[in-house]
């Protein structure tokens, strides 16, 4: 490292970009855009107050209970002791190998679901898997909580993997902003979560394609509960959040009534319209699915429908479907039904028509970029093969040795004694968190690595101080970006903290897998092979990529990796020519109707899609809970990271609650009021922010603020996850429901 005492400055990047950052004395004093970064997030601010936070873990600490009497009850109550380091991993890996000697390997859940940080050697999520594969495996999970529903049912649509259809085949932004006439947008294109990308977004360039669209005359039209969901200027058409099936599908029905379906792509190109066709004009179950039918379950009005329906039909239309959309009761049907739509349009396979998903989600979908494969620690294999998808964890742990539907398969939940989680925070991103406390106190440890006394943390039996990547070196480079980043080490370990990989090779190594973990390298041997095996493959590609030396000398380059030419068209080839590049679905067309989901007998997934209302919305709205809230994405940070540092600005918390100003009325309350946000399962406070860019009858409360105690009669932060349902898209997906739930908001006096 440089002189410690002096002042210097180097660049480093993160999941929301790259950022300077000014250092002096070992400590990080503030931090600056990057110069390349056109419109730079403002998140990076919160760095030099968060990782020199008083919540820091200062040393390994265990909680009294646990290490007095093995006792579960006190997760989250109890003290914690601190002891040095040696004796520490000594406890952790005896009771680690009395789990896996006493129930085996099966009864260790190591899914650990969460974003960590950026940077390829030091994925947390890389290392643990890796690690506990060394000492014989664990429970792993399917999915994630953005996309996991997506990524079940997407592949019986198109037949290909959702990940690859997101990042490697859709429509870029150039082919929308040459070919696209109208923009449709369910739940809009949001730039606030374009800030950040898995791994960094170092161009942040969202609002200037959106610009661009603009000067062309682009018709862009956000439908969805919250008119801030799309940039200023787009259209907006309210809508109630879980009716989009509903909507879609009377927009197909106009299609169909008013001959403006492509019949001749259904029949070339699709698979099952003949079995659709009767459900969709009602000739199946009696009831047509017009416009006036959907009107009043959508909150549109039915005029509008059909006008939609034939702008869509007469002009090169892409549909874009946010990843909300999925992250609630069925959300396999607006997916599958978005793909239908597109496939009456016709308009799949031409540049800027058909459909797109998770534009903005996050800053890399749409950026057409060669693709280089990765820096990944090798993982090695895991000898169990039981798993669950990622977001049935509370089941998991509440039901051992039940039987549950997976996409086809009858599975069997593990009997789990021992959950080890690094990078993630499932008392952020889990749902119904006050059932999950209950489900928690079953293992019998909990091991958390972690650099912040985070809600988990503080639940965990044993937890380890962990660097943040300010501490550490590493690479910084991410399929979805043109950018490769050397991250130096920018100040040494706060407190006592290691490094993840340092933590679990004094684990291996008291296990006995020491040297199948590390392979007798150091952290900056890895680094070195890791690289040198990435610039070989680059190098193959024709990409010229500089020695590590070198990268350690710039800091950064730019890597000429953006695609020219011809502009990324989804499924173009299949469009010129079906016989010759059939999708990977059993029929080799894109699935209408599906032989094999249909074959799965699940009534919450039939064979085709279907409008299935959520078991909580405003159809079924009660006095007790008649508002539906959305939990979105909190635009000042990443989920709950960082959040310490921003809690402690006066008046930031509890976190703002957006509610229509009909519905603010009604319960006497104003802009900048506190509130109790509740329902049957739970309550949280809030700051009143009232606001017409809101639908009536709908709350937002973002997702992030770090829950306060358990089973606080009030969670004192804004938590929306005390009031969301724990339950699975379906039997199909078992996919992260967030956005299915209903609450009530009350005034509480400051
Ligand atoms: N209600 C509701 N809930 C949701 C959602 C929603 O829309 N609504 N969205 C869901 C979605 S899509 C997601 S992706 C999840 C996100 O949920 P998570 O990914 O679990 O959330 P993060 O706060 O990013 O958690 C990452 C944790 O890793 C820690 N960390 C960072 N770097 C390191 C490291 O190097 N080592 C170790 N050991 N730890 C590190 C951070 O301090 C932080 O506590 O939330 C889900 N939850
Ligand atoms: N700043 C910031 N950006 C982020 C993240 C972050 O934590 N902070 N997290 C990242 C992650 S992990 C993910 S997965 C993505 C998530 O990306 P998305 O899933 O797209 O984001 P959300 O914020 O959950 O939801 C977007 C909007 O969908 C709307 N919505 C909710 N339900 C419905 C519905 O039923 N129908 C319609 N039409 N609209 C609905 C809500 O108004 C909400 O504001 O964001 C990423 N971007
Ligand atoms: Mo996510």
């Amino acid at each position: 490292m440089a002189d410690q005492s002096k002042r210097h400055t180097k660049v480093t990047t993160s999941h929301w970009g790259a950022f300077e950052v000014d250092v002096e004395a070992d400590r990080i004093i503030a931090t600056r855009p990057f110069v390349e970064d056109p419109a730079p997030s403002a998140i990076a601010k919160a760095i030099p107050a968060a990782v020199h936070h008083r919540s820091r873990v200062a040393r390994p600490s265990i909680r009294r209970g646990w290490l007095e009497g093995r006792r579960h009850e006190g997760r989250g109550s109890d003290p914690f002791v601190e002891l040095p380091w040696d004796e520490a991993l000594d406890i952790a890996a005896q009771e680690i190998d009395r789990i896996r000697k006493t129930h085996g390997n099966e009864a260790i859940f190591g899914g650990s679901y969460g974003w960590g940080s950026a940077g390829r050697f030091h994925h947390a999520q890389s290392q643990i898997h890796r690690f506990l594969n060394s000492i014989g495996g664990y429970i792993a999970s399917f999915g994630s909580y953005s996309t996991g529903c997506a990524q079940a049912i997407m592949p019986h649509v198109f037949g290909v993997n959702f990940l690859s259809l997101l990042y490697e085949h859709q429509d870029s932004w150039q082919t929308i902003l040459e070919h696209t006439e109208t923009l449709v947008m369910f739940g809009g294109i949001n730039a606030k979560n374009a800030q950040v990308s898995m791994g960094g977004i170092t161009r942040h360039e969202t609002l200037s394609w959106f610009d661009r669209f603009a000067e062309k005359g682009m018709h862009c039209l956000n439908i969805g509960p919250q008119r801030g969901d799309a940039p200023a200027g787009c259209d907006w058409m309210p809508l109630r959040p879980g009716s989009d099936t509903a909507l879609m599908l009377a927009l197909a029905y106009v299609l169909e009534r008013e001959g403006l379906a492509d019949q001749a792509f259904l029949q070339s190109h699709c698979v099952g319209y003949d079995q659709f066709r009767p459900y969709l004009m009602g000739e199946s179950d009696g009831v047509p699915k017009t416009p006036d039918w959907a009107a009043p379950l959508c909150g549109v009005v039915a005029d509008d429908i059909r006008a939609l329906a034939r702008r869509m039909a007469t002009t090169r239309t892409l549909i874009t479907v946010a990843w909300s959309l999925q992250r609630a009761e069925h959300g396999e049907q607006p997916y599958w039904m978005s793909a239908v739509l597109a496939a009456m349009l016709g308009q799949i396979g031409l540049p800027g028509g058909g459909v797109g998903y998770g534009y903005g989600a996050i800053g890399g979908v749409g950026k057409s970029l060669l693709g280089l494969s990765g820096m990944t620690l090798p993982q090695l294999t895991n000898p169990v093969t039981t798993f669950i998808p990622v977001a049935r964890i509370g089941d998991m742990l509440r039901n051992p040795g039940a039987t549950y539907d997976f996409n086809g398969h009858q599975m069997r939940y593990p009997d789990i004694r021992l959950i080890y989680w690094a990078g993630g925070n499932p008392y952020h991103h889990h749902q119904d968190l006050n059932a999950l406390h209950d489900a928690w106190q079953k293992p019998e440890t909990v091991i958390v690595n972690e650099p912040w006394w985070t809600a988990t943390a503080q639940r965990a039996d044993i937890v380890f101080p962990a660097t943040t990547p300010y501490e550490r070196e590493d690479i910084g480079r991410t399929n979805l970006d043109d950018y490769l980043f050397h991250m130096p080490q920018l100040i040494p370990p706060v407190g006592a903290a290691r490094d993840d990989y340092e933590i679990f090779c004094g684990l291996a190594q008291r296990l006995g897998a020491g040297t199948t973990f590390s392979e007798g390298r150091s952290a900056a041997d890895w680094t070195e092979a890791l690289y040198a095996d990435y610039r070989t493959a680059a190098l193959e590609k024709g990409v010229l990529v500089p020695t590590l030396d070198d990268l350690k000398a710039r800091n950064w380059v730019r890597l000429p990796i953006e695609e020219e030419g011809p502009n990324q068209t989804l499924f173009a080839p299949f469009r010129a020519d079906p016989a010759n590049h059939p999708l990977p679905t059993p029929s080799g067309r894109i699935e209408i109707f599906s032989a094999t989901i249909a074959g799965f007998g699940y009534p919450d997934c039939p064979g085709h899609p279907v409008w299935l209302p959520p078991t909580e919305w405003l159809g079924t709205a009660t006095e007790a809970a008649p508002l539906h809230l959305v939990s979105p994405q909190p635009g000042d940070k990443l989920h709950s990271q960082l959040e310490c540092a921003l809690a402690d600005a006066a008046g930031a918390r509890p976190a703002p609650l957006l509610i229509h100003p009909e519905d603010a009325k009604a319960r006497g309350v104003n802009t900048g009021d506190l509130l109790r946000v509740f329902n049957a399962r739970g309550a949280c406070r809030a700051r009143a922010q009232v606001s017409d860019a809101i639908l009536q009858g709908v709350v937002a409360l973002p997702t992030g603020a770090w829950m306060g105690r358990p089973r606080e009669e009030i969670d004192p932060n804004g938590n929306p996850n005390v009031l969301t349902q724990d339950r699975g898209t379906s039997r199909l997906g078992q996919g992260c429901a967030a956005h299915s739930a209903l609450v009530e908001v009350a005034h509480l006096r400051d």
